[in-house]
């Protein structure tokens, strides 16, 4: 096993969740930062040494520091192959494991970002129906793919819990508190599943 030493800065509600809950799932230690983003901690020039474009989450490995969550939900499950949360590199199921990591961050992710815009974080002088309508065109017809994909199953590749579905998993359970899911029974059980693993609730937990 790979013993390294691991810190992630995080704020609630962010997508410091999804490192976290990797982090969980494989119980290794790890210390916590957390920045505050009311008081833009994320904009302090200590931080932006850390993340240079000043977002959440960033994590520093052995003194050297790495942005995006997903890579760090990939980056963890390699370093700790004995705790099986993805496929081995050489095996036929990486290809979907790589799938659905980036059929996710392409297709879902940008969607759900322009509907928490315009439903939530923008002014409401700045928000724009037609875009939260488009949007959600969009994310239907990717969430479909997801949909069939788990028709059978419970886990996305092989029925074997992974990292891929942390990161899916992720992006669906935002779009289910956004209300995306109704039409989408599998998704939502899906949601349901994941969220009643002991390491999501203690990442969920650890993150307030
Ligand atoms: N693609 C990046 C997105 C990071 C991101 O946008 N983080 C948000 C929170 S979820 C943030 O830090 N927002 C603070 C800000 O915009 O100042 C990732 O997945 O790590």
């Amino acid at each position: 096993m790979s013993a390294h030493a691991i810190t992630l800065y995080y704020a609630a509600f962010t997508r410091a969740s999804r490192p976290m809950w990797t982090l969980e799932e494989l119980g290794i230690n790890y210390a916590l930062k957390k920045i505050d983003l009311k008081l833009k901690e994320q904009k302090n020039p200590e931080y932006l040494k850390i993340h240079p474009l000043g977002l959440v989450p960033a994590m520093v490995v052995d003194g050297q520091t790495m942005i995006e969550s997903g890579a760090m939900c990939m980056w963890l499950a390699d370093q700790y192959p004995e705790k099986k949360l993805c496929p081995e590199i050489t095996s036929p199921e990486r290809a979907h494991y790589y799938q659905w990591y980036f059929l996710s961050c392409n297709h879902l992710e940008p969607e759900l970002v322009k509907i928490f815009l315009h439903t939530k974080k923008l002014p409401e002088n700045e928000r724009n129906p037609s875009e939260i309508e488009k949007a959600k065109v969009l994310f239907g017809q990717s969430a479909v793919v997801f949909e069939n994909a788990l028709k059978d199953k419970s886990y996305l590749i092989q029925n074997i819990f992974s990292a891929a579905d942390i990161f899916v998993g992720s992006q669906m359970i935002w779009a289910e508190s956004m209300g995306l899911l109704s039409e989408f029974k599998i998704l939502t059980q899906y949601c349901s599943h994941l969220k009643g693993r002991k390491a999501y609730q203690s990442a969920q937990q650890k993150a307030k």
